[in-house]
């Protein structure tokens, strides 16, 4: 006994301290490591009591240590919506918004300016989001399992909901609301028919009233052939009177459970999805059923442009010739969800040209947070730089200066409701994202949905000093080694336009080679890289696919001349002859080769760029990032020997002898 006593207080004096200060990430950017408690009650000046309210004030009391702040709910500033303002009095800071959400975000605000040593004098702020919905989607399935995801299992534990809610849920809810995220579609748009069992709808209602405090929404993939599979019904034809009653039967129990739902996502005629084309309908039947029955509730409909088939057309143009017919037929509470590249969120690709092209339809942009074709949890790759360049791209649709993010915004044509969404890389591990690093990303997406005129120096930079430190000598080098392992990945992944050359189905490594006879073509590498004894690349220009001319002018035209064509994309757009010369005066071989060199150069660099941040950061979190980083630095030799082995097969000329010889 006397033991077994001694061995408690041990374990008590010893472990415990490890345990309080143990850095183990789960904290994301919210962090305070020098607040021991915030601002006293009686400095917070705020009329209404309101959960959300309450929120706000709990984040002030916690860990706020600067003037008095007064709440003030302004219904003028409604064009704001849900924005604020932040004005320094002479003894307060002053937060006005229309709504309380907006309040909170305002309270976040201030907070990150605390936590990033801003100058918290004279603010005079006045903020709006760039789109009304700013949305992330989890491909998580209902036995836990994620696709994709590469962080451990879902989140939500639907065997122990409603009955155990999970402390994680209030705080997930509680990051995405510091960044501006206020909706979330819970299950993968590979979609289980049961998510709308009504056992299922009570369980998402526990979630949905978890939420709704901090400014979140609640959305649902559906299955187009729910009716059939769970309603009993003959078919799921959009048009069968029967189907229609079912939906709308079905919407309506759902907002009887929760109130202000969303809407649904919808992924059909997809990858071997069901959808309205199974009974000779188009995409606009499908989604207009299903909009005119949320309509009544104020529901939404995001309808996926993700569409491919076994076709002897360019994966990279079906999406367009299928939803270019349809422009104009869809109900004005639908919204096309279109990946940001025309592929899949390869490591770069061009802008979708469904972006502008459709232009009586609403459309908004799908990012993929997790990194499937980035090296899942294990590589550090910073998406800033990849969301911006989407957001950036010109589309030339209204003329010069129509970007991406223009046409999706309601700047270029007036839209109802404008929303982004982006795959979650959130899971059940502690740290969330599997990666330390890899929280960057989420937090990335967050804050250039509420601005996307924020730079990717600045998204770094807050974010580093808000999970680590804001230590010069530890923030200057990490934001570096960030802001360029986007361009360091496609260096030693796919460089000049090279796309899907990943091993089968998994789409971790390398698999140039990827060829089944008899499977089906567009899943194989060598459709996409079509290395011959001439050349590499595939050609979308008139000779070739034409993809290119599904681009407004000039683009078409910069993109299909091989000359003007960014070498970035090079090979996206053409087959280019092994000795062509590059811009910088080297053969297409020889540039290849030095670019990846330069890829795994780069990877080592980070490595010793990191080894030295370990003064200034926990062991936890420096090992782990250093057992990544080489992991990454070993898949990117890996990449590199693979890919320049393969590919001399066809160019039969010799590795520059400057660069490391593959083993
Ligand atoms: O990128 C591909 C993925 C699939 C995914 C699909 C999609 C959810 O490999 O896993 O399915 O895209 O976006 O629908």
């Amino acid at each position: 006994m006397f033991y077994l006593r001694t061995c408690i207080l041990f374990l008590f004096l010893f472990l415990f301290p490890f345990c309080v200060f143990a850095e183990d990430g789960s904290q994301l950017w919210l962090r305070f490591p020098n607040v021991k408690n915030g601002i006293s009650t009686d400095k917070i000046i705020s009329k209404g009591k309101n959960p959300t309210l309450d929120i706000a004030k709990k984040e002030l009391t916690t860990y706020w240590q600067g003037q008095a702040v007064e709440l003030r709910t302004e219904k003028s500033l409604k064009n704001l919506k849900d924005g604020y303002t932040i004005i320094s009095g002479l003894d307060k800071i002053i937060i006005s918004s229309a709504k309380e959400t907006g309040l909170l975000y305002g309270v976040y605000h201030i907070l990150r300016l605390q936590q990033t040593q801003s100058d918290l004098t004279h603010l005079n702020i006045t903020e709006k989001p760039s789109y009304d919905v700013r949305i992330l989607n989890h491909w998580d399935n209902l036995d836990g399992s994620i696709e994709r995801g590469y962080a451990g299992h879902s989140l939500w534990k639907w065997e122990d909901l409603p009955g155990t809610i999970s402390p994680r849920y209030e705080a997930y809810a509680r990051a995405n609301a510091s960044i501006g995220i206020n909706a979330v579609v819970l299950n993968n748009v590979n979609a289980s028919p049961n998510m709308l069992k009504n056992e299922y709808l009570i369980k998402v209602k526990a979630l949905a009233d978890i939420f709704r405090p901090y400014g979140i929404k609640v959305y649902l993939s559906v299955n187009f052939s729910s009716p059939k599979v769970i309603g009993g019904l003959e078919n799921s034809d959009p048009l069968n009177k029967k189907v229609q009653e079912w939906w709308k039967q079905k919407t309506n129990e759902i907002y009887k459970i929760i109130p202000d739902f969303g809407g649904f996502l919808v992924k059909a005629n997809s990858e071997g999805q069901p959808g309205p084309q199974d009974y000779g309908r188009t995409h606009a039947d499908g989604a207009n059923m299903m909009a005119d029955v949320l309509k009544p509730h104020g529901g939404i409909v995001m309808w996926r442009a993700f569409v491919y088939s076994a076709s002897p057309e360019d994966r990279a143009k079906q999406a367009y010739l299928e939803f270019l017919p349809l422009d104009g037929k869809f109900r004005d509470n639908v919204i096309i969800q279109i990946k940001n590249g025309p592929i899949d969120f390869q490591p770069r690709e061009p802008f979708n040209p469904l972006f502008g092209a459709l232009k009586k339809t609403s459309e908004m942009v799908e990012f993929q947070i997790t990194q499937e074709y980035l090296g899942f949890s294990n590589h550090l790759v910073f998406l800033g730089p990849l969301f911006k360049e989407t957001l950036d791209s010109d589309t030339y649709a209204y003329g010069k200066g129509s970007t991406v993010s223009k046409v999706t915004d309601g700047t270029l044509r007036p839209a109802k409701l404008t929303a982004i969404s982006a795959v979650a890389n959130i899971g059940d591990e502690t740290n969330w994202t599997g990666n330390h690093f890899a929280q960057a990303n989420w937090y990335a997406f967050g804050r250039l949905a509420w601005n996307h005129q924020l730079g990717s120096d600045q998204i770094a930079g807050e974010w580093i000093k808000m999970t680590f430190t804001d230590d010069k000598n530890f923030v200057n080098p990490v934001k570096e080694m960030m802001l360029s392992s986007r361009e360091t990945a496609v260096d030693y992944m796919m460089p000049l336009g090279l796309h899907h050359i990943f091993a089968f189905d998994h789409h971790y490594g390398p698999e140039p080679w990827g060829n089944i006879p008899g499977g089906r073509p567009d899943w194989m590498p060598v459709y996409y890289h079509k290395a011959d004894e001439n050349g590499l690349g595939f050609n979308r220009t008139q000779t070739g696919s034409n993809a290119v001319a599904q681009y407004f002018p000039p683009l078409n035209e910069t993109y299909g001349n091989i000359e003007t064509c960014p070498e970035n994309l090079i090979l996206w757009f053409h087959h280019v002859p092994w000795k062509y010369t590059m811009k910088d005066g080297k053969s297409l071989w020889d540039e290849l080769c030095y670019t990846y060199d330069k890829g795994v150069k780069n990877v080592r660099e980070y490595q010793k760029t990191w080894d030295r941040m370990e003064p200034y950061v926990d062991a936890e979190r420096f090992h782990h990032v250093q057992s990544r980083l080489k992991i990454q630095s070993k898949d990117a030799v890996w990449w590199k020997d693979a890919c320049l082995l393969y590919f001399q097969t066809y160019s039969k000329m010799p590795i520059p002898y400057d660069i490391e010889r593959p083993v």
